[in-house]
């Protein structure tokens, strides 16, 4: 059979096994009745980047037990600013659970639904976006660098202030798209280094005089 045919079959199976079998082997799972939403609802994050944490639904039986193999339809239902579900449809698994990862777009507020065809009402999520900052200041303090891990816009900077007293420290790149920052000197008493950051990505830095400081700069777009 076709690669295509022989997937349908797949998921033709998977619907079979979902009234059929369970995971314990001792009370068959039954039709699904209800899908409800098991993760990823009202998180805040940025504008046109991908959500945290995937979205995610439990589909249950009428005495509240997983049930996989059931196709799960995700769509956004709020206005078309609002960003996209990739993949548009999935599958429950062994655990009942169908996720998908979700994208806010421009919009502040977003709908998503999770429907299953004959249940019941879709299961609902809202999310939210702003902007990532575009400045972003960290504390270079007592042997830490607050906070440790920083968010900015594409081409926006991050300002490091020394609040450090006599001992000297350094903001040295470890890691991030080529070609990674310039470093800081070696600096004491009250003072500043900024960088400013294009490439969309994860830097990792640290003090070379006290490796135990490390921090990273996430970049958005
Ligand atoms: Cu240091």
């Amino acid at each position: 059979m076709t690669r295509r045919r022989f997937a349908r079959w797949r998921v033709l199976v998977g619907a079979l096994c979902a009234s059929a079998c369970n995971n314990n082997g001792t009370q068959p799972a039954r039709p699904p009745t209800d899908v409800v939403p098991s993760g990823g609802d009202r998180q805040s994050w940025y504008f046109n980047n991908p959500l945290p944490t995937p979205v995610s639904v439990a589909v249950l039986d009428a005495g509240g037990l997983p049930v996989s193999g059931v196709v799960v339809m995700w769509t956004v239902t709020s206005d078309a600013a609002s960003g996209a579900v990739n993949p548009a449809q999935s599958i429950t698994d062994a655990y009942g659970i169908a996720s998908t990862n979700d994208s806010v777009g421009s919009s502040t507020v977003q709908q998503v639904s999770a429907t299953v065809g004959g249940l019941p009402g879709p299961a609902t999520f809202s999310e939210f976006a702003t902007s990532p900052p575009t400045s972003v200041g960290v504390s270079v303090t007592s042997f830490v660098f607050s906070p440790r891990d920083t968010i900015v816009q594409s081409g926006g900077m991050v300002t490091w202030t020394w609040n450090s007293g006599t001992t000297p420290h350094n903001v040295t790149f470890t890691s991030g798209p080529a070609p990674l920052p310039a470093n800081s000197p070696d600096q004491a008493g009250t003072t500043t280094f900024s960088s400013t950051f294009a490439a969309v990505g994860t830097y990792t830095y640290h003090c070379t005089l006290h490796p135990q400081m490390t921090g990273s700069v996430r970049v958005l777009h």
